[in-house]
């Protein structure tokens, strides 16, 4: 949630229509429907009553028979590794990246970028790991802080609540497909309670932590020593350091995206219905797991609707040269268990998206870098 607009109702209809990847404006009038969770009878991998993921050996390493919440997936060794690599991350070689792909307008192909070596977390960050965070330092994430009111002038009551945007499976769809029929702000929802009241994180240390905004995810990173990544360094990782990468616009297999029809049947035949434990599927040449799909990833970039030329803007300097006009986005990369071929291909490395930087919703996480110097 974007919380510098004086103008609440456009920023709440742009900003669904970004966690969904559109590129076109919703039609029609917005209205934001809060709905608590337990009424909406389902939410992916937060388990509510009565509700287990799917599952199946496709997609696993190992894993089958359980309900993903209880499934903590084993990392393979790494089979040729960098010495002194810092527990729980993979190096990724320098090289020159030449970034984007071809599927959607804001992802077009940019000018080459070279690009320096760096460790990165095998893995999204854990539910598991950032409560150890959370329990050293006090931390309480964005989505936890009541909203400043000052700056929500004419807001709903119920945005001016602590809360995060869930996705939810509809029960119908009245009329076109429309995201605000399955993307609901929560008042409550956090990434204690990622699907909303109700909703724990009993069992299911080893999902990705979810409902962090980028101060949240920055705020982890530094207690930890490390920062997330910029966009090309993601997306250079993504690649597995290969400058010339081939082409992959097909579904991936080893990632955890949407089979069905979207948004009403998550079917999960890629092992997973909903969110995934870290670490689940197959990773790529780095040892990287999931960079493809289970959360969406933030990245330290500004949002520039292409890729330019310069440097993309670090995102603290144009936050704080944003006077007029919107105010910045971020960049993230990765896609999740929602994205299908139906809805959104951005199961792909190329494929970006921009994020309101406040914005807690229920489809995006993070992974840390470690620069060497
Ligand atoms: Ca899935």
């Amino acid at each position: 949630m974007n919380m510098s607009s004086g103008s609440t109702e456009p920023r709440r209809k742009r900003t669904v229509t970004r966690v969904l990847g559109l590129t076109t404006a919703l039609a029609g009038g917005l209205a934001v429907v809060v709905a608590l969770a337990m009424a909406a009878g389902w939410v992916p991998g937060w388990g509510l009553p009565g509700i287990g993921p799917k599952l199946s050996a496709q997609g696993m390493i190992g894993k089958t028979h359980t309900r993903a919440s209880r499934i903590a997936c084993a990392l393979p060794p790494l089979a040729a590794q960098r010495t002194g690599a810092p527990e729980g991350m993979a190096w990724v070689p320098g090289g020159r990246l030449a970034p984007g792909d071809s599927v959607y307008p804001e992802e077009a192909r940019g000018k080459p970028v070279q690009l320096a070596g760096f460790w990165m977390d095998r893995t999204e960050v854990s539910n598991d790991q950032f409560a150890r965070f959370v329990t050293a330092t006090g931390y309480v994430t964005v989505a936890e802080r009541v909203p400043d009111a000052s700056r929500l002038v004419g807001a709903p009551p119920e945005l001016l609540q602590p809360g995060a945007l869930v996705f939810q499976v509809p029960r119908k769809l009245d009329g076109p497909p429309d995201p605000l029929q399955w993307w609901h702000y929560l008042p409550g929802a956090n990434w204690r309670q990622p699907g909303g009241p109700g909703t724990h994180l009993e069992g299911r240390g080893s999902l990705p932590v979810v409902a962090v905004t980028l101060q949240d995810a920055q705020a982890y990173a530094r207690w930890a020593g490390r920062q997330l990544p910029t966009e090309a360094q993601w997306e250079w990782a993504a690649r597995e350091a290969r400058e010339q990468a081939a082409p992959q616009h097909e579904q991936p297999r080893q990632a955890n995206t949407w089979q069905g029809r979207f948004p009403m049947e998550d079917a999960g035949s890629d092992g997973f219905a909903g969110v995934a434990p870290v670490g689940c599927y197959t990773g790529n040449a780095l040892g990287l797991h999931d960079m493809i799909g289970n959360v969406w990833e933030w990245t330290r970039d500004a949002w520039r609707p292409g890729h330019e030329d310069a440097p993309p803007p670090a995102l603290q300097a144009a936050r704080a040269t944003a006077i007029s006009g919107p105010p910045p986005q971020g960049v993230i990369k990765g896609g999740s268990f929602l994205c299908s071929p139906d809805w959104c291909m951005r199961y792909r490395a190329g494929a970006r998206q921009p994020q309101d930087l406040d914005l807690a919703t229920s489809h995006l996480g993070f992974r840390t870098i470690l620069e060497v110097r």
